[in-house]
């Protein structure tokens, strides 16, 4: 099994740290995904990633299919088998990703124009959302322990995400937030591992 990856891709850092906690072994391909490169493509059209390719060659994207994969893999090591508490565990994970989506968002705007082109209303637009899921998050965050869901590995995720985009600019008024990676790391020791 192979997961196209890129250290600084929320996403794939999701899969990649629930695919180590669930025991399933896959080899990282490390991938820019800026240069098309053929081999991606041929797995996955839209040229993302996180992309797991199966060991008989199938193709699995984007995150959320590949986390749901790796859950049937294992027998549910990843969503909680009662229907009320995975929906709340989806509802964690889809809110960390949307962030992230803003997130993204906000870098690609500035990457992909040059500074006359872009769009400070919609860089705020996406900072606003952001705000609002991050302010959610710090009022409910999830109980952890040493039973780690996918929406754990979410919410690590985009923490990483944040330390390497946007340091220092979304900790203020959010204190469990800020030091929620602390307690993950005790129950999740590689997460050091993910860090860019
Ligand atoms: N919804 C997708 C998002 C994947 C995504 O946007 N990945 C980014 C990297 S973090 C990417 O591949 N960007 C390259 C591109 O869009 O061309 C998922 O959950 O897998």
């Amino acid at each position: 099994m192979k997961i196209f990856y890129s250290p600084t891709s929320p996403y794939s850092n999701k899969v990649r740290m629930a695919a180590r906690h669930a025991g399933i072994a896959a080899e990282g391909v490390l991938t820019d995904t800026n240069g098309n490169p053929p081999e991606l493509i041929a797995q996955n059209p839209l040229g993302k990633i996180p992309t797991l390719t199966t060991s008989d060659g199938k193709a699995i994207y984007d995150s959320r299919a590949i986390m749901h994969f790796i859950d049937r893999e294992t027998k549910g090591k990843l969503y909680p088998r009662n229907a009320e508490k995975r929906t709340e565990v989806e509802m964690l994970e889809a809110l960390c990703d949307g962030i992230c989506d803003c997130l993204l968002a906000i870098v690609y705007e500035k990457r992909f124009h040059p500074p006359e082109k872009i769009h400070q209303p919609w860089i705020d637009r996406q900072w606003e959302k952001a705000g609002r899921g991050l302010d959610h998050l710090n009022a409910n965050m999830p109980k952890t322990g040493a039973k780690l869901h996918a929406g754990h590995f979410a919410l690590a995720a985009l923490l990483r995400y944040l330390e390497l985009r946007f340091a220092g600019e979304w900790q203020k008024g959010r204190p469990k937030l800020k030091n929620w990676s602390k307690k993950f790391e005790k129950f999740f020791p590689d997460y050091a591992q993910f860090k860019v």
